[in-house]
Parts: C-alpha cells; structure tokens; sequence
C-alpha cells in the first residue's frame, strides 16, 4: 500500500513536509501584508480571505502513483507542484491580477509558471489564476527553494469550484447527461456576477 514505503523514505518524507509548510507561512505573512498594507494605502482591501494547506502524505503517494512516477523526495519535488497550496479569495477580478503583481514583484519570489484560467477558462468553466512559485526558506544549516501552488480567485469563482468540486466527485462517472451543461452555465452566471459587481465598484471610487 501507500504506506509501505521504506523508513527512510518515510522520515525523508516527514522533513520535507516540514519545509512545505515554512514556505506557506511566508507566502501567508506576504499576503496578509499586502492585505493590510494595500488596504491603508487605497481603502481597499484585495483580499477577502486566505486559505493553505499542505498534501497529506498519503495524497502525495497516491498522485505520484497515479501519475506511474516512482515515489522518492527527488521525485516529488520534480512533480508534485502543489504539495503547498494556498488559496487567495478576492473581492473583484482586477483584485486578483493586482495582488498576483505585488507578489510577483518581490526579490524573493520567483514566478515558476502562471495558468490563467480567467482569460482561458478550463473547458467545465473554471476560472482561477494559478500560479507556481518558489521562495527560498532559510534552515539552519541550508536555504532550501520550495515551490508553492497559490490559486488566486474571486468570491463567485471560489463559489463555484467549491460546488463544482463537491458535485463532481459525489456523481463521477453517472453524471446526467445535461449535467457538464448545467456546471458551465452556473460559470457563466458566476462570470456575470463578477463583472456586475465590477463595475459597481469602479462606479463606487470614481
Ligand atoms: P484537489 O482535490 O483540489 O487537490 P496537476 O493535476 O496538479 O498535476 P494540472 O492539472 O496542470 O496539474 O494543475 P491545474 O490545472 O493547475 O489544477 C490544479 C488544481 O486546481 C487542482 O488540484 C484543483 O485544486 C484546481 N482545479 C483545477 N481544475 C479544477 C476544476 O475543474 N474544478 C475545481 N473545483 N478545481 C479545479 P487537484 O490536485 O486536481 O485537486
């Protein structure tokens, strides 16, 4: 099974989650900062909330074997991107790329990759801006560079992947058949929502 993977592996296996989980607490301290600081400077804040998390053990082992890739540390650093994962739920569209900027500004970050599913929405009607970063996370012996998954999306966009993912994996596989047509509406409705409460805004500060 998952689990019997040899002790080494294992209490490699521990550390590095250890690792994971520093990187997400800086990411986390960077974006509370630009919360607070951005909502000072403009009276607004670009962030409604912020989730994180970091892959069990055994979910990580699974997506390895999913994707037929041998498990070992050197492997999930490789191909696991989103070990560390951190969610920013923001008021408005325009929120979402300013904050993806101010973070992608810093020294200290490096953009790895950028998916935008806003402007290319994913083919069931997701929206959100993924994007992978590295930070270096100081230890006391080393600096290590760890990635990070952050996906950043509006209150309507996070409605709707919630549901979506509840729904999904409660009927996969007997989904109704007008089901995929339904989900992509209920987007398209969410993507109104978020212009209407765009505008309503920009109205509001000018
Ligand atoms: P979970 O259960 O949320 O952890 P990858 O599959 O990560 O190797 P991929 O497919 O290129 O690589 O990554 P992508 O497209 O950036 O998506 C990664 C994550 O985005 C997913 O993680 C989901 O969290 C989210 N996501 C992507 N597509 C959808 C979608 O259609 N609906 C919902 N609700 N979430 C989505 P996991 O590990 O697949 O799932």
């Amino acid at each position: 099974d998952d689990l019997d993977q040899p002790p080494a592996v294992l209490r490699e296996l521990g550390r590095e989650l250890m690792v994971y989980k520093f990187a997400v607490d800086e990411l986390m301290t960077k974006l509370r900062i630009l919360s607070e600081e951005f909502d000072f400077a403009h009276q607004h804040d670009p962030i409604e909330h912020l989730t994180s998390r970091v892959k069990q053990p055994e979910a990580i082992l699974r997506k390895l074997r999913r994707k037929g890739i041998e498990p070992g540390i050197e492997a999930i650093r490789e191909h696991i991107e989103d070990v560390a994962g951190i969610r920013v739920v923001c008021p408005f569209v325009p929120d979402v790329y300013e904050v993806a900027r101010m973070l992608g500004r810093q020294d200290d970050v490096e953009v790895v990759r950028t998916k935008d599913y806003i402007a290319e929405p994913k083919p069931n009607g997701y929206r959100s801006l993924h994007l992978i970063v590295r930070i270096p996370v100081f230890l006391s012996d080393r600096v290590v560079k760890v990635k990070v998954e952050i996906q950043m999306r509006t209150i309507a966009m996070d409605f709707w992947a919630a549901v979506e993912h509840k729904l999904f994996y409660k009927y996969d596989g007997e989904a109704p058949e007008d089901f995929a047509a339904e989900l992509h509406a209920a987007a398209a409705t969410a993507a109104d929502l978020d212009s209407r409460m765009t505008a309503l805004h920009q109205r509001l500060r000018r």
